[in-house]
């Protein structure tokens, strides 16, 4: 009910990925094989700019290493560090981008979730006022 078509496909396009490992665009953006707007980067994270921006400010911080985590629900305990360190790193990305008096992190979780990319990431938005609920 309410939903489009185009929705429906999109979300199936989705589902069809969402529980494989393949590897996915990010690999060629963490490889530098494709371009990237990229505002933090160290060993650990990728911090990058979103080609189809929701904010003023929307970057996606990724970890180099997905282990597995395609999306959130694959998390298991060995990745409670890196889980971790991807929300400092969201941190260090909202300083450096000026918005920390005001800013949001999604995670979208599989199909339902609207996660079109399986390799775990972050969406840190900010530089204008965000709405709640989000959609
Ligand atoms: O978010 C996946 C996000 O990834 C979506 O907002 C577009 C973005 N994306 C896809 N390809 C690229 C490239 N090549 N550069 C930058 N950003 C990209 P999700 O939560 O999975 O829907």
């Amino acid at each position: 009910i309410g939903v489009t078509n185009d929705e429906e496909a999109l979300a199936k396009a989705a589902a069809v990925n969402a529980d494989s490992e393949a590897p996915t665009i990010f690999d060629k953006i963490i490889a530098k094989e494709i371009p990237s707007s990229i505002v933090y980067e160290d060993e650990k994270v990728l911090a990058f700019r979103d080609v189809n921006p929701q904010a003023p400010v929307h970057v996606l911080v990724i970890p180099k290493f997905r282990d597995g985590l395609t999306m959130l629900g694959k998390a298991e305990e060995r990745h409670t560090e890196m889980l971790g360190y991807l929300l400092y790193a969201a941190k260090i990305v909202a300083e450096k981008e000026g918005i920390l008096d005001g800013f949001r992190v999604v995670i979208n979780n599989g199909p339902g979730g609207c996660q079109s990319v399986y390799h775990l990431h972050l969406h840190v938005l900010g530089g204008r006022q965000m709405t709640w609920p989000a959609g």
